[in-house]
């Protein structure tokens, strides 16, 4: 099946992070979702630098970097590690967009913008030439395990319908409480690639295969 399975690694089992990533590759993961947060922009902290250096180092899969903070164009190169294929930035929060854009597409990283639930879609439209990806937040960010805000589904779609418009290649990613309850319609809408945390992949005894199995077959159903 053509998406990208990007687990949610704050909910990742670091005592055992090798053998966590081998399996969340084996069962399928196509990349490494990692949460980045100051406590500011969000009122958390989760992953650090280190722990990203560390799964750098040991991933088969790339890492894309999901950034909640403050003015992220400050800390941009911190993120240059060679198995780090995706920078994402929320717009509202980056006062020279553009350039923020332009600064990791340099790094020879894709670009992606984060559209919060109340985010308006005017910033994708002014930036469209600059990114490769888009990723909605079907939850308000800072946490996981929170509840599915539905007026997501609509908004993949008229994501989709502007991209269309463009003509230009853009995946569209949807992060938040994805499961068997909302993936379908999300995909029917445009999106290919799923964060995947509480709601879809770290449960019923964390079996990662049988989850992205079930995950797949509501696709298909
Ligand atoms: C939230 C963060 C997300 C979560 C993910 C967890 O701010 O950006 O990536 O880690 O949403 O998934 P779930 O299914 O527990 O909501
Ligand atoms: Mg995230």
């Amino acid at each position: 099946m053509n998406v990208n399975w990007s687990p949610s690694m704050m909910l990742a089992d670091l005592l055992n992070l090798k053998n966590e990533i081998d399996q969340l590759v084996e069962a399928g993961c196509t990349s490494l979702h990692i949460d980045v947060m100051d406590g500011n922009y969000v009122p958390n902290i989760t992953l650090g630098l280190l722990d990203i250096k560390v799964m750098n180092n040991i991933s088969p899969v790339p890492l894309e970097v999901h950034l909640m903070v403050n003015q992220p164009s400050n800390i941009l190169s911190l993120f240059n590690l060679d198995n780090v294929s995706t920078i994402m930035v929320h717009p509202e929060i980056c006062t020279h967009l553009n350039r923020t854009l332009k600064e990791i597409k340099l790094m020879n990283k894709r670009a992606a913008i984060v559209l919060n639930p109340s985010t308006s879609l005017t910033y994708l439209e002014e930036v469209i030439d600059e990114v490769d990806a888009v990723m909605l937040m079907s939850v308000n960010p800072g946490f996981a395990g929170q509840e599915f805000i539905p007026s997501s589904i609509n908004k993949v779609g008229r994501i989709n319908e502007l991209i269309k418009r463009s003509g230009k290649e853009i995946e569209i990613l949807v992060d938040g409480s994805i499961s068997t309850k909302n993936i379908k319609e999300l995909y029917k809408k445009g999106a290919r690639g799923f964060i995947l945390g509480t709601g879809g992949l770290f449960r019923d005894g964390n079996d990662f295969k049988k989850n992205i199995g079930i995950l797949e077959s509501a696709i298909k159903s």
